[in-house]
């Protein structure tokens, strides 16, 4: 437009400058010889504009000369000009009427995508003579085409800031009242001027159109950037208006336009505006309406059971139901055979009702105050999740559905869900998402205020973690607990998170059934076609409080009065469908009713149950895992000489095509310096870690490493990605190709989210038993942004949810100087949460260890050798079941010296050792021994440097213990018994309040003294439960049977600590206070 303008200003008379031209005859004087003094000329089919030929740009002051010269070329050849000029003198000089000298040339390019040959116009010029070539076509006409064409562009963008999306009519879903005023319609109501639009200048157009009602009949050429038209080309205005907002201002307002695709947005336009889009036959309508009876029913049925039981219900978005199975069935049908959902507290179990059709006596027991069949504490109802095969009845296809168990903690499990959906994908070679796909459920309180929501956003188009798109419904009942969107949110939307993904955003108002139905469709379909994540934003209410038991009117009083006053969507849309003669009332009675003695027949056998049972909840059951398998069997960690080398030469060697591929000279040395251990017989942390994945590899297990630069490791210790120095994106990973028919190995840097990227790794450890599945945190003290997943789910998901994982969290830990923040991986918070009792010492016996393991919530230790790091990790596949290995990882310790492990270590025959005793001279003579210093970690390598310099060899054993929990009683107790007359120490480098102490020294009196008769008695103790039953052996003994093994003795064996003292903080940031501190703590652990 600016441009229409700036040629228009331009434009000058041109007789006065022809008449005032001085020399030989000119061409402009030929032109007035001729007499053609006022005349119209088309400009260009394609430039937009047109002009009177006395306002001509090229025959005005300025160009004339330019005319001129063009003039006298012509006439010496007329080919040495544009073929416009010749053919403009040409007719002119053939004596052409005015306005007609002057032809277009041929178009030299198709027209782009925006623009409207004027020509194409002319017959839409309202009832105005049509302009032949040559005719008049003025400013106004383009304008006006250009205006409409903005009108549409705005309804496109903003329409969805004035869409209905209320169904209480009271609020707005976007936060505010006012309406975009250049979406025209309402303001450009027949006669009225505008007040602002969109820009002065298509305001102005615009408002003189329609200051007639006759203007709202003119018809318009419809811009390729709209479907509104369907087949029709060209609408009056009026049509336009009405068409745009039926797309864009009814119950659906979508934002896409920010989407930097022409392709999506066009998508997108083609399904809301096409006319008839969002038509349904009757039989779709009946099947909305049988779901939303069943939803609305269920929530009823349990309201009438369990009154003042807290159940969360669905009350106000009832077709959230009929909603998530309209995406299942469009996504099934698109070919998608496996959805993995999560979901919020809100109409939870109507979800596992009725949209994986979980049996309903299931659903019902679990109000009834029964004892569970299974190991564990189990979960409220609310959270539980749950597995489920079945025959999708719409599509005919089977589909498998899985709700993954989630915490009270709102969106937790958003990056779980992605986790286990792309491990699914993996594991079926879906590399595009086609089969398998994730459906996440959001409060909108929680979707806008929680960072995961955002953490998980970005983990969707990155290339190991992407799932291909997800679908997100928010379940937007305009509140949150009792606060206000008002202030709990700062953007307009609750969803505007998602557009920093560029996911299209449909808004949709829950009371319009139908509407709710066609974006639920077009959100399919989009991920369908794009794979790309995209939103559903139910806006709905809540009838009831936060829960059943909550009072509303309290803190929204004007809201809630309004919702009294609102009937159930299932009332208004029979009432509909009735109206529009698709049902008759006593269908509607019958669907009703029919659904009512489902429930009253569940309700009756939910009654004769008399336990409830976890594993009923499962969400990933590992079919065929556990069955046949020894519960007691670990099988070896160790492995052949032969396997070790192979893998170490492989690790220690170039690409294959190394000629070609350029690495750096200090991978070089690093290769170098491999093969050189390989040859020795020996590793260092990074060979015996690689040795570990290589050798489970081998065995075809996968093997996931994902973390912050964990393809080179945070200390340049690891290249598992070798890069070429002068290919772009020319890599190679040596682990890759270690065995031909080998499991496959990823090696990912991550996003920089360790709630987002842990959550994630741990869906993913869900999904197979058979892979190892490792997170390493870029300094250990950085786990704690993701303490939700790793309290919510690592530490206790198997007691909540009978679900195990075998997830290895790789947490570099150790004080080195470098100040509070890149020291502690807090040890102890991990050791805190470890659930072995410290007043009971198991009985001993061949499987002390194993049965350990299987009764524990995890495994928490720190190795000080590379080959116990090596056997550690091994184990995690070699146990007949799962547990979560949380693992303190050095940082000096990659170089250090000492610590290296031979292959005889390694090799067939040895294992991990849990405690590492001492061997050195003190073990010669143990009864002299003066001291027997416990420790765990790095801080060996220091405690042993401090005795050799002290010469105390002889005087004091050192043991180290690896795995720190479950604790080792055994082989504790039987070193100590080892230095009957030695003093008891533990040293640590962490703060006395912090790292193992807490954890190990009630462990160590029950060892050295017998249990202390704290122990509270625990509930089932003697059960089998759950794992006990499947596997066919108990979990544990009774207390009595651990006195007898330890009772208390006379004179208790005490162990004492040496250390730092307590701190608030992990660690110093002076260097000097530090070494002072460790000087310290050596001496006092060397004291004899
Ligand atoms: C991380 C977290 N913080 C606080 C809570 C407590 N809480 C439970 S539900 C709720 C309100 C959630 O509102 P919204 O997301 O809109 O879901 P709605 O209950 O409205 O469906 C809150 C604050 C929680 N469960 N999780
Ligand atoms: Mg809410």
């Amino acid at each position: 437009m600016h441009r229409v303008r700036t040629v228009l200003n331009n434009l000058v008379p041109l007789a006065p400058l022809i008449h005032n031209a001085a020399g030989p005859e000119r061409f402009a004087s030929w032109l007035l010889r001729s007499g053609k003094t006022s005349y119209t000329v088309l400009v260009s089919i394609t430039r937009h504009y047109n002009a009177p030929v006395q306002t001509e740009p090229f025959l005005n002051g300025s160009s004339s000369a330019y005319v001129e010269e063009m003039y006298n070329a012509w006439l010496a050849d007329p080919k040495s000009v544009h073929v416009s000029w010749d053919s403009f003198f040409r007719n002119s000089s053939a004596g052409a009427a005015p306005g007609q000298a002057y032809q277009p040339p041929p178009s030299l390019a198709a027209p782009g995508r925006n623009q409207v040959p004027v020509t194409s116009i002319a017959p839409y010029l309202g009832g105005s003579a049509a302009p032949a070539l040559g005719g008049q076509i003025n400013e106004k006409i383009i304008d006006d085409h250009l205006a409409v064409q903005a009108i549409i562009r705005s309804y496109q963008i903003r329409g969805h800031h004035i869409a209905k999306l209320d169904p209480l009519g009271i609020s707005s879903a976007d936060l505010d009242d006012k309406h975009p005023p250049e979406l025209l319609y309402s303001h450009y109501s027949f006669g009225k001027r505008p007040s602002t639009t969109y820009s002065q200048h298509l305001q102005q157009k615009v408002a003189s159109m329609m200051e007639h009602e006759a203007d709202m009949d003119r018809v318009f050429k419809l811009p390729s950037t709209t479907f509104i038209g369907g087949k029709e080309k060209a609408l009056s205005l009026r049509e336009i208006l009405r068409r745009l907002e039926t797309a864009y201002c009814r119950h659906i307002g979508c934002e896409f336009m920010f989407i930097n695709s022409l392709e999506q947005c066009n998508w997108i336009r083609q399904k809301l505006e096409s006319p008839g889009i969002m038509e349904m036959d009757n039989d779709e309508k009946r099947l909305i309406l049988a779901r939303l009876t069943r939803a609305t029913g269920f929530e009823s049925f349990l309201a009438k059971k369990w009154s003042s039981e807290k159940r969360f219900g669905l009350e106000g978005c009832e077709i959230l139901i009929p909603a998530m199975k309209q995406v299942i069935d469009k996504s099934t049908e698109l070919g998608v055979e496996s959805i993995v959902m999560g979901m919020p507290h809100r109409g939870r179990l109507n979800v596992l009702a009725n949209v994986c059709r979980k049996p309903l006596e299931q659903i019902f027991t679990q109000f009834a105050a029964l004892e569970a069949a299974d190991d564990g504490s189990g979960d409220v109802k609310y959270h539980l999740g749950t597995y489920i095969e079945r025959l999708n009845r719409v599509t005919n296809k089977n589909i498998r559905l899985a709700v993954v168990a989630n915490p009270s903690h709102l969106e937790a499990a958003d990056p779980v869900v992605q986790g286990k959906t792309r491990a699914e994908q993996f594991y079926r070679g879906d590399g595009e998402g086609k089969k398998v796909m994730s459906l996440l459920l959001h409060g909108d309180a929680a979707f806008c205020g929680q960072g995961i929501v955002y953490e998980t956003f970005h983990l969707s188009d990155l290339p190991d973690y992407t799932t291909h798109g997800t679908v997100h419904i928010v379940v937007n009942n305009q509140i949150g607990f009792t606060t206000d969107p008002r202030h709990s949110r700062s953007s307009p939307y609750c969803t505007d998170v998602a557009r920093v993904v560029n996911a299209p955003i449909f808004h949709v108002n829950s009371d319009d059934p139908e509407s709710v139905m066609h974006v639920c469709k077009i959100a399919a379909e989009w991920r369908a076609a794009f794979h790309k994540d995209v939103v559903i934003d139910i806006v709905c209410y809540r009838r009831n409080g936060h829960n059943e038991i909550d009072e509303p009117m309290f803190t929204q009083p004007l809201m809630y009065r309004k919702i009294k006053h609102t009937s159930p969507v299932l009332d208004k849309y029979s009432e509909r469908l009735i109206q529009e003669g698709v049902v008759t009332p006593e269908e509607v009675k019958d669907v009703k009713d029919k659904y009512e003695k489902i429930c009253e027949e569940s309700y009756v056998n939910a009654h004769k149950e008399t336990h409830i049972k976890y594993k009923d909840w499962l969400d990933s059951p590992w079919s065929g895992f556990f069955e046949g398998k020894d519960p007691l069997k670990v099988s070896p960690t160790g492995v052949k000489e032969d396997t070790l080398v192979h893998i170490g030469k492989r690790m220690s060697s170039p690409p294959p095509n190394a000629a070609e591929f350029i690495i750096h000279k200090g991978i070089e040395r690093i290769l170098k310096s491999r093969m050189e251990m390989v040859e020795a017989r020996i590793v260092d942390w990074a060979l015996g870690e690689a040795m570990a994945f290589g050798s489970l590899l081998k065995e075809g297990i996968h093997v996931r490493l994902s973390g912050q630069d964990v393809e080179r490791g945070t200390f340049s210790h690891r290249h598992h990605v070798l890069h070429h120095q002068t290919v772009d994106k020319a890599t190679y990973k040596p682990l890759c190709h270690m065995y031909p028919d080998q499991g496959p190995y990823t090696v990912c840097n991550s996003s920089l989210s360790e709630f987002g990227v842990v959550g994630f790794e741990l869906g993913y450890s869900m999904t197979n038993p058979n892979a190892l599945v490792c997170w390493e945190a870029q300094f250990g003290d950085f786990n704690n942004t993701a303490q939700c997943i790793i309290d919510q789910f690592i530490s206790s998901g198997q007691a909540k949810w009978v679900r195990q994982s075998g997830l290895v969290m790789l947490l570099p830990h150790a004080l080195e100087g470098m100040g509070p923040e890149h020291s502690s991986a807090r040890l102890e918070r991990f050791l805190q949460m470890s659930s072995d009792d410290p007043d009971y010492f198991p009985p001993e016996s061949e499987e002390f260890a194993v049965r350990q393991l299987h009764d524990i919530n995890w495994i928490v230790a720190n190795c000080s050798t590379p080959a116990n790091y090596f056997h550690i990790l091994r184990r995690q596949i070699a146990l007949p079941f799962r547990k979560p290995l949380i693992l303190m990882t050095p940082k000096s310790l990659l170089r250090h010296p000492e610590a290296r492990s031979s292959f005889d270590l390694m090799t067939e025959n040895t294992e991990f050792l849990r405690v590492i005793p001492e061997e050195g001279p003190a073990t010669e003579n143990p009864s002299a021994v003066k001291k027997l210093v416990y420790c765990s970690g790095k801080v060996y390598y220091d405690l042993k440097k401090a005795r050799n310099e002290k010469n105390l060899e002889k005087d004091i054993a050192i043991a180290r213990v690896e795995q720190i929990s479950p604790f080792p009683y055994d082989l504790v107790k039987k070193e100590c018994a080892k230095y009957p007359n030695a003093a008891l120490c533990w040293a640590q480098e962490e703060a006395k309040n912090q790292g193992a102490w807490t954890y190990v020294q009630p462990r160590f009196n029950t060892t050295l003294n017998g249990a202390s008769g704290v122990r509270p008695r625990r509930h089932r103790e003697n059960s089998e439960g759950f794992f006990g039953k499947f596997f066919g052996w108990h979990s544990g003994l009774t207390e009595n049977a651990t006195s007898q093994l330890h009772p208390p003795t006379s004179t208790p064996r005490v162990i004492s600590y040496a250390g730092r003292p307590t701190a608030a903080s992990p660690a110093t940031g002076s260097k000097m206070q530090h070494l002072r501190e460790l000087t310290a703590l050596l001496d006092d652990a060397m004291a004899v």
